[in-house]
């Protein structure tokens, strides 16, 4: 399916979503954001798709902002619709109730810095570079960038790139968590569907709920967490493919997951 700056592909059980400007470095201008947002609702709706792969199109850029074209002339209320906007489409993506990886090939600012980490899981190409470059036009990140990069790299490494607007590469960008793996570029997209293929291969509510556990544990204090990941633990004992998993391995056979 194709939109006029996002592209949906089908391969298998993987849904590719790819935000499609390169001409414009895959910048989000409100279009591109409402028509992620589309994408994101196709695939939920698509039972044979189980994990999300998010990129973007051309050999430079993942996204390397928010549209700076758009924004420069914006009113507060509209540059507030935009940030509201941009806000949804990225906690849609965060909890998606199918796992996302970000497969990135090259400038990862600002913005698309605060998309990728909406991602669960982010693959990288050596020449990836990554920074919210924001406080240098004026601004701050607008797209919960102040509240994602603490919450993944901590506070005083997220003040650093945030203050200083400096970009790292994709090297220092593993070496302190920010992304999961660096891979060549011609391994980008055979990597991320391997990943993608790795965890379709599980229990599908195990992993949608494993998520849950993990994002919503994450802005609880960890007693209230454990509490809430003991429930959503006893709620696995309701599905199919708990019972599935189980006996398959008592049955010392590979386990064959529905979904149920
Ligand atoms: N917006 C619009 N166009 C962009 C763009 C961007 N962010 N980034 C690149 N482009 C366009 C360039 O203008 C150029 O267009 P033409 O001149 O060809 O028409 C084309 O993409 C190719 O870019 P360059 O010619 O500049 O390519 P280079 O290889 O020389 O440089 C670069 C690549 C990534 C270093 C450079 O393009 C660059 O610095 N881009 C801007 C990166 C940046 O500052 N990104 C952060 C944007 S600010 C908020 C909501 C959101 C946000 C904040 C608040 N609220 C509403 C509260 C988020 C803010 C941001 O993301």
């Amino acid at each position: 399916m194709a939109w006029d700056n996002v592209l949906l592909e089908k391969d298998g059980v993987v849904g590719v979503v790819t935000v499609n400007r390169p001409k414009a470095l895959n910048a989000l201008n409100g279009d591109t954001l409402t028509e992620i947002g589309l994408a994101f609702d196709e695939v939920a709706k698509d039972d044979e798709i189980k994990v999300v792969i998010l990129t973007g199109a051309g050999d430079k850029a993942f996204v390397a902002g928010a549209d700076i074209l758009s924004m420069q002339k914006m009113t507060p209320m509209e540059s507030k619709a935009f940030s509201l906007l941009g806000q949804q489409v990225m906690s849609k993506i965060e909890t998606f109730q199918k796992p996302v990886i970000a497969a990135i090939n090259g400038f990862t600012l600002g913005g698309g810095c605060e998309l990728a980490m909406c991602c669960d899981i982010r693959i990288a190409t050596p020449k990836s570079m990554f920074g919210q470059p924001e406080v240098g036009l004026g601004i701050i990140p607008g797209f919960a960038g102040t509240q994602r990069l603490p919450r993944l790299i901590g506070k005083g490494r997220a003040k650093e790139l945030i203050f200083s607007a400096a970009n790292i590469n994709a090297e220092e960008a593993y070496r302190i968590g920010l992304i999961n793996k660096v891979v060549e570029e011609d391994q980008l997209m055979a990597e991320a569907k391997k990943m993608a293929g790795k965890i379709a291969s599980k229990g599908q509510i195990a992993v949608r709920l494993a998520k849950e556990a993990i994002n919503e544990g994450m802005e609880m204090d960890l007693d209230k967490a454990m509490i809430h990941e003991a429930d959503l633990f006893g709620l696995c004992f309701s599905t199919e493919e708990q019972r599935e998993g189980m006996t398959a391995f008592i049955e010392k056979r590979p386990a064959k997951f529905t979904g149920k």
